[in-house]
């Protein structure tokens, strides 16, 4: 693998899923796969479980591994081209990206979406502009409209927990008191087209989500009847695309409780974390055996060292 940016950089998903789960069962089988490389993480903003995981994927291969809080700790960074610099930003992503790939063998990126502007968040300008000027391979670690590795491993996470072949797999809104990117849902979808699930999404109208990612989807606006007979209920909150930015709804009747889940067949209760109880999520869903967050969470280091490893092979 070249990069990993979105699903369209890797060539069989379930490939790389069968390889996350081969490295769970011996997660240190290529410790000397990264032996004298180095992997450098860069945050433009807040992250618990991808910046612990990926340090600990990269650790497991043997890889050196630098962090930086971009927002907090390095000079601000200039993406525009043919520009006068005699404002904040005080050095130009050209540099900046140049003099990180000497440090650097493999350069991981979370990025932010501004939820002000749709074309401006779906250009992926950071993320591009990176990859632009860097020499070495880029990872994804959230982008504005997309997170791959957490995709990554909810596939993972189904395929390692599923007991029918093919699960019915719901994604559903769910309220929240902040406007959140659409990144998660984006990319859960993308992933999940191409795996063996039947996939429903459910959601307010007003909450669809962009053309590219909703295209095809089955959508079934009544939450309760998407439920019927799940095997997986992944929750999420996106603001609106359409009305981008946007909280059109704030009803906690969309909240996921135990009565909910006793509509579905038994299913496994899934969030990417963080989450915010009893708006998202009752407490009794997840403090019940029911819920699959902390595998999840577990999960994210084995997805992150099927990515390394792939790049640091390929
Ligand atoms: C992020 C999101 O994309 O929705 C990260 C998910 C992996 N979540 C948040 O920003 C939650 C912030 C909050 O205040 O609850």
């Amino acid at each position: 693998m070249k990069q990993f940016l979105s699903i369209k950089d890797v060539e069989k998903p379930e490939g790389l899923v069968q390889q996350a789960l081969d490295l769970k069962a011996n997660p240190f089988g290529y410790s000397k796969l990264g032996k004298n490389k180095t992997l450098g993480l860069l945050f433009f903003n807040a992250s618990l479980r991808t910046r612990l995981s990926t340090q600990k994927a990269a650790q497991n291969l043997g890889m050196e591994v630098m962090v930086m809080n971009m927002s907090t700790e390095g000079w601000q960074l200039e993406f525009e081209d043919n520009v006068i610099m005699n404002g904040e930003s005080a050095e130009h992503i050209k540099e900046a990206a140049a003099v990180i790939s000497q440090y650097c063998d493999i350069i991981g990126i979370r990025t932010f979406s501004g939820l002000a502007d749709s074309a401006e968040d779906y250009s992926e300008r950071v993320l591009n502009t990176f990859v632009a000027n860097a020499m070495v391979p880029i990872i994804s670690l959230e982008s504005a409209t997309l997170h791959p590795l957490q995709s990554l491993t909810d596939w993972m996470t189904i395929e390692e927990q599923k007991t029918v072949n093919k699960p019915k797999v719901v994604l559903t809104w769910a309220p929240h008191p902040k406007a959140l990117p659409q990144a998660v849902a984006n990319s859960f979808v993308q992933w999940m087209q191409q795996a063996p699930v039947e996939l429903v999404v459910t959601h307010p109208k007003g909450y669809e989500l962009a053309p590219e990612f909703s295209n095809g989807l089955t959508i079934e606006h009544d939450q309760n009847k998407a439920f019927e007979g799940a095997d997986f209920i992944y929750a999420k909150n996106w603001s609106s695309y359409n009305e981008y930015g946007k909280i059109l709804c704030q009803n906690t009747g969309w909240t996921i409780t135990e009565e909910k889940m006793s509509l579905t067949n038994g299913g496994a209760f899934m969030h990417c974390l963080p989450v915010r109880r009893n708006m998202v999520v009752s407490d009794q869903v997840l403090d019940n055996g029911n819920s699959l967050v902390i595998k999840q969470a577990e999960n994210r280091t084995y997805a992150a060292q099927a990515v390394l490893k792939s790049i640091l092979e390929g």
